[in-house]
């Protein structure tokens, strides 16, 4: 997973632009597993959809497009055990908030929802083990 984010957390800055999140709420993205990090404002909702879109994540309806999701995460390091996973996980969260109309409000929840079940599954990464592969990508 510290590969993933690793990735994925490469293209913050070019949607920053787009969303206007502020280095206040979000600095880097390896924070994102950081308890410390509070996965409640808006625009970082919005600029999930604009990282996921990046690599074709994302459905028109932005929901996560379960075959690019998959494909894209079993590229990875440990990707096979992983992506099934992860598709599974993030695809339950989905379900739990899909009566929330706005996109960028809904991503947020599902985003909290996905780190809580990661920790509670073993698989979230820890910041300095996103920091040891980030120069690979
Ligand atoms: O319903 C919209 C689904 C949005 C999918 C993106 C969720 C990703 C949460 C942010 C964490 C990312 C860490 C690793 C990369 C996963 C692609």
């Amino acid at each position: 997973m510290s590969h993933v984010t690793a990735h994925y957390g490469k293209s913050l800055e070019e949607c920053r632009k787009e969303t206007g999140l502020s280095k206040e709420i979000l600095e880097e993205f390896k924070h994102f597993w950081s308890d410390d990090f509070e996965i409640v404002h808006r625009p970082f909702g919005c600029t999930l959809i604009c990282m996921s879109n990046k690599f074709a994540l994302l459905q028109d309806d932005a929901r996560m497009h379960h075959i690019n999701m998959n494909d894209y995460v079993k590229g990875f390091p440990e990707g096979d055990v992983l992506a099934d996973k992860l598709v599974q996980m993030i695809h339950k969260c989905e379900k739990e908030y899909d009566d929330i109309k706005d996109d960028c409000d809904r991503v947020v929840k599902v985003a909290a929802c996905f780190r809580a079940d990661a920790k509670k599954e073993g698989i979230a990464p820890e910041v300095a083990m996103i920091e040891a592969v980030m120069e690979q990508y």
